[in-house]
């Protein structure tokens, strides 16, 4: 016990010294590089289960996890340390494991590659068995002047005092420094008093425009990239007549197209708020490629980003006006976190299809699958037609006089033709009137004025049409691998 005490006391320093180096010289932590491997070895349902229920927690949660985690092998460092009195070399070995083994089956080669890496570890493991020998060398000490009572707990001595002080300083420290790391972690969307849960933005309709503070952020890194303006370059190249080098000046020095457009996660389940609409600008993606002059026999393109993320694109699609690579959210910079400073807005996909932080294009015949098709999800993505109730709030008790029930609708590319509402549970149907929506590809607002008529518990369901004539399907299932379908229910209590 008392050398696993010293040990994490020994780890807590640890974890002090690695995230210094993230905050001040940008070095990334233990967890970040071991994290991408943990996520890709998570079962693509379970991903998209901590996704829709733990979005906002998930990631700082893995992250103080896996902190937490390195504590405990700390501990374990200081028990065999308390058998085996040889901290430096114990510190070394942990070193040298950490780079030559741990790091390259995360996928990180050794040290991660990178010299940064191999500097911070090293001051870190160094400050681990610092403190590990300290404490050795004063436990000793005070098992000879404590002979009488040699039983006296640790906590008794005047080093376990201190280990006790120290420890709970660094874990403090840890703590503030963590929050650094990791950011603001953002509210639940849509939370607050009058909602309740992310699946329940009752008592409105969501602002028509998401305001970029609430827009809804799915990335697979524990923290994002910040891409500095000045090194950024756009590379198109492969299959072109000439490789263009871009710089941020040059993009936004091409025509100007802006759109309305609603993104949605693949992972937003039935009746969830994995989605939002902005207004966005930025360049046709047919005028950059024609720019670097696409050859006949091309047939897709390959995207690469700032953080390793990839996807692919039919270069039918990349042709298509309506594609654009995007700098400007709501006519602000494109926030960090939705790509900055460049993003492809892809039509009629799920988000997965719309890689932020954009650094390459490549044009090719064939090409590696992307990022989350790797994972199993859908290598097309085409939005499935949804339906969501937004008020009144599942559960509410209403009056027989009647009320007003609404929500959103959105089928990518094909548009919403209708939306109708069943208050049997499905047997008949009551058209809807749907508000003018803001673009071709944007989430469509509907609602209906219902008079019950008697009161009671009432079943509703909502169902839409997208602009094919397509009735959304009733079929039920996961997000997982194909997005959503089935519809969305909710339960009213009526009285008088
Ligand atoms: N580079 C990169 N692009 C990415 C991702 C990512 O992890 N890395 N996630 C994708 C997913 S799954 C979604 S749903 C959208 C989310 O975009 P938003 O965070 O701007 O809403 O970005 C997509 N583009
Ligand atoms: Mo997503």
């Amino acid at each position: 016990m008392r050398g696993f005490l010293i040990g994490f006391a020994a780890g807590s320093v640890f974890l002090v010294v690695e995230l210094l180096g993230r905050i001040v010289a940008g070095v990334p932590t233990l967890p970040e590089l071991v994290q991408d491997r943990l996520v890709l070895l998570m079962p693509g349902p379970i991903f998209s289960f901590v996704l829709d229920h733990l979005l906002y927690l998930g990631k700082p949660l893995l992250f103080v996890g896996l902190l937490v985690g390195q504590l405990i092998l700390a501990g374990v460092g200081g028990v065999v340390v308390d058998r085996w009195p040889r901290p430096f070399v114990v510190g070394g070995i942990f070193w040298l494991f950490t780079g030559l083994f741990v790091l390259p089956v995360a996928g990180q080669g050794v040290f991660a590659g990178d010299f940064g890496v191999a500097l911070a570890t090293l001051l870190a493991y160094l400050g681990y068995a610092l403190v590990l020998a300290f404490y050795r060398h004063e436990s000793v000490l005070d098992a000879s002047d404590s002979s009488p009572t040699k039983c006296a707990s640790l906590v008794e001595t005047s080093t376990g005092r201190r280990l006790l002080v120290g420890s709970a300083l660094s874990l403090l420290a840890s703590a503030v420094l963590g929050k650094m790391v990791i950011g603001v972690v953002p509210s639940l969307p849509g939370s607050g008093e009058q909602t309740g849960g992310l699946a329940n933005i009752g008592p409105q309709w969501p602002t028509p425009i998401t305001p970029v503070n609430d827009f809804y952020v799915v990335s697979k890194n524990l923290v994002d990239p910040q891409v500095n303006l000045s090194t950024w370059r756009l590379t198109v190249g492969g299959m072109v007549d000439q490789t263009l080098v871009l710089t941020y000046d040059d993009v936004r020095a091409m025509p100007r197209q802006e759109t309305t457009r609603t993104l949605e996660c693949i992972s937003n389940d039935v009746g969830g708020n994995l989605m939002s609409t902005g207004r966005w600008t930025g360049v046709r993606l047919a005028d950059v490629l024609q720019k670097a002059g696409v050859l006949s026999s091309a047939t897709k393109l390959y995207f690469s980003s700032a953080d390793g993320y990839s996807e692919t694109m039919p270069l039918a699609t990349a042709m298509d006006p309506n594609t654009l690579l995007v700098y400007l959210l709501d006519g602000e910079q494109l926030p960090d976190k939705h790509g900055f400073p460049l993003r492809v807005l892809n039509t009629g996909t799920y988000g997965m299809k719309n890689p932020k932080w954009l650094t390459g294009i490549q044009v090719a015949k064939s090409a590696p699958i992307g990022y989350w098709e790797g994972q199993g999800w859908s290598s097309q993505a085409i939005v499935q037609t949804m339906s969501r109730i937004d008020f009144p709030a599942d559960g509410s008790i209403v009056r027989l006089s009647g009320v007003l029930v609404g929500g959103v609708a959105f089928a990518g590319a094909r548009g919403i033709k209708q939306v109708e509402l069943s208050t049997d549970g499905g047997s008949t149907w009551l058209p809807t009137t749907l508000q003018p929506s803001l673009g071709l590809q944007t989430w469509t607002f509907w609602s209906v004025r219902w008079q019950p008529p008697r009161p009671g518990r009432y079943p509703l369901v909502a169902r839409a049409t997208d602009g094919t004539g397509q009735v959304q399907t009733d079929r039920r299932a996961a997000p997982f691998p194909n997005g959503a379908t089935g519809y969305h229910r909710i339960s009213l209590q009526v009285i008088t």
